[in-house]
């Protein structure tokens, strides 16, 4: 048997309104003011982010941008512009792969690090993440805030809590005290409806969640429950992982004007299923397993959605078609948008990492 593994020392770090902050970044002028990133009013978009001033309205993100407007009337709108996020965040991330290999990007303002093996900053974890966030702010003149912690769940916890341009550290033996007091809400997974159906059990922190068995946590929530019975304990084994391996692939769009005919649904699904191929090939590096299903969204004008799937090895545009006129003939309502998706096989994938981790322990032993 392996001797007792250190005690692991993880950073979730989190750039503190992302698209905004560079919008300000890039014209001082909008300093202070309400800013939100994302789509248009008259193309029905959404908000991707906004600045705190624009919070301070209720704007958030995936917020229609014509409420954030009725919200906010002096609210300014900006376009996105992805290449300049990815330069900024190909940057961010060369930082953090300075202080160890061991980085697991969540998206592209958002990063895992694990630092248990790290000489640097005398191997202070809190340092690290302190230096980190201070060369974020002087090459780039963008903040971050990070959470310090024993396991990815609440390293991700803390980097929300002194949000924006702040840090917390729990210790070990802070773990305990600082879970019980955890509203359970704050629990990644935990959404509105688990909230409120966790309520009607009388359940609202941790502490009280605590109370509850395993079996009768999964008895209510499925999977889903024993890893709350882990989680309101302060417990997450899972590995940061450099490599994450993609489980899906999806490209959507929102429509300036609800389609009405099968005919010009079928025509927006035809460039759609281009734009899906385009970004399949983008993030081949990222995917190691076969395909296994073709997945056709679609959202009413009445904005109810409704996923339907097929199995597929390869993307077929006249299998997509077809999921496409099953729908439409089901629910003969006018289109609001259509969702593509591709999603790869789990048993390839846990092949893989199984394979991935032999090799890993196979290199520990010698
Ligand atoms: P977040 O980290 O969730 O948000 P944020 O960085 O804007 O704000 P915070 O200070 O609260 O961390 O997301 C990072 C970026 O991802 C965000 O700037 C815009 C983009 N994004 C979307 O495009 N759509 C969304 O629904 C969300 C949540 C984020
Ligand atoms: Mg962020």
């Amino acid at each position: 048997m392996p001797s007792k593994k250190p005690q692991r020392k993880i950073i979730h770090i989190d750039m503190d309104c992302f698209f905004a902050a560079i919008e300000i970044r890039e014209n001082p002028a909008l300093a202070g003011l309400p800013v939100a990133v994302g789509g248009l009013p008259d193309k029905r978009g959404v908000v991707a982010t906004c600045s705190y001033e624009a919070r301070q309205f209720g704007i958030h993100s995936a917020m229609p941008t014509s409420t954030a407007l009725r919200k906010c009337p002096t609210l300014i709108c900006l376009p996105v512009r992805m290449p300049l996020y990815k330069s900024v965040s190909k940057r961010i991330q060369a930082i953090f792969r300075d202080y160890t290999d061991l980085v697991e990007p969540l998206s592209l303002d958002e990063a895992f690090l694990d630092v248990t093996g790290s000489t640097r900053c005398r191997g202070s974890a809190t340092l690290i993440a302190e230096e980190i966030r201070n060369r974020i702010q002087t090459t780039e003149r963008l903040t971050a805030s990070a959470g310090v912690a024993p396991n990815k769940f609440l390293a991700k916890v803390c980097s929300d809590w002194h949000k924006p341009n702040g840090q917390k550290v729990i210790t070990p033996s802070e773990i305990d005290h600082f879970v019980c007091a955890l509203p359970v809400k704050k629990i990644n997974g935990v959404g509105k409806v688990t909230e409120k159906k966790l309520s009607r059990l009388g359940i609202k922190r941790c502490s009280d969640l605590q109370k509850l068995s395993a079996p009768t946590l999964e008895n209510h929530f499925g999977r889903f429950g024993s890893r709350l019975y882990e989680l309101s304990r302060g417990i997450d084994n899972r590995p940061v992982s450099p490599n994450r391996l993609r489980k899906s692939l999806s490209v959507e769009t929102t429509f300036a004007e609800d389609l009405e005919t099968l005919e010009s649904g079928l025509q927006a699904l035809n460039s759609l299923y281009g734009k899906l191929l385009e970004r399949l090939d983008e993030k081949s590096t990222q995917i190691k397993s076969p395909i296994q299903s073709l997945v056709l969204k679609i959202r009413f004008s009445n904005f109810k959605t409704t996923t339907i799937q097929t199995t597929s090895r390869s993307p077929q545009l006249e299998l997509y078609q077809q999921l496409y006129k099953t729908v439409w003939h089901r629910t003969p309502l006018p289109i609001r948008l259509i969702g593509l998706g591709l999603s790869f096989s789990e048993d390839h994938l846990s092949e893989q990492l199984e394979l991935e981790l032999g090799e890993e322990s196979e290199h520990n032993s010698t």
